[in-house]
């Protein structure tokens, strides 16, 4: 399988790093795309990593994914509990998806314990800060090993 992983991030986290970072941390999505390059070549995965305000983008790149990788990262932002879209095309996507949230949802209001995306999702990582971006991509990279025995 394609060891090409897609990393995708949902709306308003362009802001990170520059509001709220008693929730989210001083990292900016620069430095998380930094911090994935690294993850990535060390496990020797390649990456394409985006980010967007708008839904149907996260789902195109999804759909693109589905051509040539073989794992989707993705934090979906709010779209993670509201969107049956992008539940619907993660589940045309026939790779690995590992969910990822910088905080702990489950800490936070009622409405964030709800996940589309983890109906799909391989495993959730929340809570971890940037940090679980680079243990989803270790997790994908194990899987994919383990697939090619
Ligand atoms: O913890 C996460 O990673 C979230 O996916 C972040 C989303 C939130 O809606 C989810 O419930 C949990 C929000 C991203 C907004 O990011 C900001 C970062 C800095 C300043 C303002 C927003």
């Amino acid at each position: 399988m394609s060891r090409l992983v897609y990393v995708l991030n949902g709306p308003n986290l362009n802001l990170l790093g520059k509001r709220q970072p008693h929730i989210y941390g001083h990292d900016t999505m620069e430095d998380v795309e930094a911090d994935c390059r690294k993850v990535a070549k060390a496990h020797g995965l390649e990456i394409r990593y985006h980010q967007s305000n708008r839904e149907y983008e996260l789902i195109d790149w999804i759909h693109e994914a589905r051509e040539t990788a073989g794992g989707i990262v993705i934090n979906a932002g709010a779209f993670t509990h509201t969107s049956v879209a992008i539940l619907d095309a993660l589940n045309a996507f026939d790779g690995i998806v590992m969910e990822v949230h910088i905080s702990n949802v489950h800490k936070r209001e009622s409405f964030r314990h709800h996940s589309y995306i983890s109906l799909r999702a391989e495993g959730v990582i929340v809570g971890c800060g940037i940090q679980g971006y680079g243990l989803a991509l270790q997790r994908i990279a194990a899987l994919l090993d383990a697939k090619k025995g």
